[in-house]
């Protein structure tokens, strides 16, 4: 009798996993069942996104986060669903959040060889719009022999540069679902099929192409950028030679990393004169995107040094973005070198 399901091509994302997990030679199992967790977060915020209209969802909290900003009523039920799956899995000692200003110890830690910064809802001025929307993740590996017990230790230990970084993803609650993550080598790309409940691979092994034809700012900035930038955005509009690049910015970075990976450019967020270290954070916005970029074959900057090589002096410390196509990054880097 058929089901249904017939062609369904069925390498799902915990079945992906598992099958990079035993790989490794010294896998417990844990980061399996830690990205188990996450899966299973990423699929409850994608039913709220997906019915928060109707749930009446929409809208503010009433409350301010770390940066002082207002809290969706979204940004809080996606970051508790992250917080409270992520801490019962017992496989995470150490959790940042975007919408929390300490670090928080996991008192449920069996294990403490892990730790995840996260954005439960990154975009989330799109939310009422019905934009896209997402998660951003990484998953950092720790000493386990010195467990933190305090925000300020716990701090400490997830403060690495982002060349550390063991598993980084994001999740965009678009017209579709899609999931797409990296152990390192490679970026796959998986998209939720809501039949039968479970990430599918759709898009293995993304290459971002070497150069490309959109560049993304929020040109509303443009006043306040640096030499620089300024120069990029007029070449992009003015080449002296072939085409000029087309302009795409949802304001959403996920969407638009997510864009540029598929088919190449470049996204920026600068630091300008009235943001001088930007606005996107390190540890779950840039360095996460950077991993990504870089794994697909990309590049990622502040303009000044590659992302992955920054040290972090603060859980939620801003910095320069730039990332993409490598002779697009190659194009803003030697402006910044010359200028
Ligand atoms: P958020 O974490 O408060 O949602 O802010 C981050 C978002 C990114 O998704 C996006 O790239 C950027 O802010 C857009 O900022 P702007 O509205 O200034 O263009
Ligand atoms: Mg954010």
């Amino acid at each position: 009798m058929p089901t249904g399901l017939e062609g369904i091509d069925s390498l799902t994302l915990s079945r992906f996993v598992l099958q990079m997990q035993q790989m490794s030679a010294e896998a417990t199992g844990d980061l399996t069942i830690l990205m188990n967790a996450l899966q299973i977060s990423c699929k409850v915020v994608e039913t709220c996104v997906r019915r928060a209209g109707i749930a009446k969802l929409y809208g503010l909290a009433g409350s301010g986060n770390v940066q002082g900003e207002d809290q969706k009523k979204l940004d809080i039920i996606a970051n508790d669903a992250f917080k409270e799956n992520l801490e019962d899995c017992g496989r995470v000692s150490v959790m940042v959040s975007e919408e929390d200003d300490e670090a928080i110890v996991c008192s449920k830690a069996t294990t403490h060889k892990y730790a995840i910064a996260f954005d439960p809802l990154d975009g989330s001025s799109n939310i009422d719009a019905n934009v896209s929307i997402g998660t951003i993740f990484a998953i950092y590996r720790l000493d386990d022999s010195s467990v933190s017990k305090t925000p300020a230790e716990g701090a400490k230990a997830i403060m690495q540069t982002g060349r550390n970084i063991v598993v980084a993803g994001y999740a965009m609650y678009g017209s579709a679902t899609n999931l797409v993550l990296s152990f390192g080598e490679g970026v796959h790309g998986f998209t939720l099929d809501p039949s039968i409940g479970e990430f599918v691979l759709t898009h293995p092994g993304i290459q971002i192409p070497k150069t490309g034809k959109i560049y993304s700012v929020n040109e509303g900035n443009a006043a306040n950028w640096d030499k620089a930038t300024t120069k990029y955005v007029e070449n992009s509009k003015y080449p002296e030679v072939g085409k000029a690049k087309s302009l795409r910015y949802i304001g959403s970075m996920v969407a638009d990393v997510h864009r540029t990976l598929l088919y190449g450019g470049i996204f920026m967020y600068p630091a300008d004169a009235k943001s001088p270290t930007g606005k996107l954070r390190l540890l779950y916005e840039a360095a996460p995107m950077a991993y990504l970029m870089e794994a697909a074959g990309g590049k990622a900057t502040t303009g000044e040094i590659d992302i992955l090589d920054i040290v972090p002096d603060s859980i939620h410390q801003r910095v320069p973005v730039y990332m993409g196509s490598s002779e697009d990054i190659d194009a803003i880097v030697s402006l910044y070198q010359s200028q």
